[in-house]
């Protein structure tokens, strides 16, 4: 009897709580900063708490992919950067949990803007725009002129030169979307995103792609977030980067605790530290140079200052929706994807 009145206690506390949560020494992070902050941010961790972190690095999109299969029985506790938009997804699509970090005051109100649009299931923790990167070396022996405007990129000139990635499957790609949308008006878009077709290269699978086949000489133009530019040309590539005339969009890089994650503990000491100054401070050591979210770290001189840039008032609440992104990427895929080259 008194071996049944303990087993059921031990069913019950298994009930309770969920698998590693009490003193679990692991964490799982799906990690879509580039590859360097990546690591960065779990030696800087383990070194900190002792907590072993499994860390996977993929694009925000190929993420939220990831984790819509895996939701059955999630693998990961942490989505830790990416763009904006696609936790917005993650939330709406249930994947995400809600957490109010003791940190949110020490923001800027942008980053706290994405936790309250998320239903506190995010929460920003950089911020970039988009524009234009170009191989210099590479322009001027094809005697082009340097892109300036959204609307210089339809020039003939620049046919097979320009390269973007595809919204399928890139948020940097959704981005541009919504961003010459919210420019000129969804019509008027479209009409400019077929014109564009014709000067595409390759729309590649994942946001950054762009940046590093132009800084090795395979493509000439790419669509990219600045600072992605701006990491090739601190390594050494002769890239720069611009901010388009008419305006542009940015991107909220974000944070969400995956829902079902076998470590929730850990997962909230991951979110709180990881919006401390200090750690945000020592993402431009490893050649990523957006802004940072806390408002007493430093934004790295690197970076074309967001107050030189035309920004447009991206509209985060629309955009982020999914009912909107799947209809714009999916008229995306059928008016122009799918045109011929
Ligand atoms: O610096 C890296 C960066 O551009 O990559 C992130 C993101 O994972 C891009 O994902 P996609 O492949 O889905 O476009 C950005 O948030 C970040 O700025």
């Amino acid at each position: 009897m008194r071996k049944m009145v303990l087993l059921a206690a031990i069913g019950l506390v298994a009930l309770a709580a969920p698998a590693n949560a009490q003193g679990s020494k692991e964490l799982v992070v799906y990690c879509s900063v580039l590859n360097e902050w990546c690591t960065l941010m779990v030696q800087e961790f383990e070194k900190k708490t002792g907590v072993k972190v499994t860390m996977t690095q993929k694009g925000s999109g190929e993420t939220v992919t990831q984790l819509r299969a895996e939701a059955a029985n999630p693998r990961a506790d942490i989505f830790y950067g990416g763009v904006g938009d696609q936790h917005m997804e993650a939330a709406e699509a249930g994947l995400t949990v809600e957490y109010r970090s003791p940190m949110l005051a020490e923001l800027h109100p942008w980053a706290r803007r994405q936790a309250e649009q998320s239903g506190h299931r995010s929460v920003g923790i950089y911020a970039g725009a988009l524009g234009f990167v170009w191989n210099s070396e590479l322009l001027a022996k094809k005697k082009l002129d340097e892109p300036k405007c959204w609307a210089d990129l339809l020039k003939p000139a620049y046919k097979d030169e320009i390269q973007m990635s595809n919204p399928s499957s890139s948020g940097t790609a959704y981005v541009t979307l919504a961003t010459i949308i919210q420019i000129m008006g969804e019509e008027p878009a479209f009409a400019y995103l077929k014109k564009l077709h014709a000067n595409i290269n390759q729309y590649t699978r994942s946001g950054p792609a762009p940046v590093r086949n132009a800084a090795r000489g395979e493509t000439t133009i790419g669509i990219n977030f600045l600072h992605d530019g701006v990491a090739e040309a601190a390594a050494g590539f002769p890239l720069k980067v611009a901010g388009p005339c008419e305006g542009t969009g940015y991107e909220i890089g974000s944070m969400s605790i995956v829902k079902g994650g076998k470590n929730p503990e850990n997962a909230r000491a991951w979110y709180d530290w990881a919006l401390t100054a200090e750690i945000q401070n020592k993402a431009k050591t490893v050649k990523s140079f957006q802004v940072p979210s806390n408002m007493k770290a430093s934004a790295p001189e690197q970076m074309p200052k967001l107050d030189q840039i035309k920004l447009i008032d991206y509209d985060f609440a629309r955009y982020g929706s999914g009912v909107e992104r799947k209809r714009i990427i999916t008229r995306w895929e059928k008016e122009v994807g799918s045109l011929p080259k």
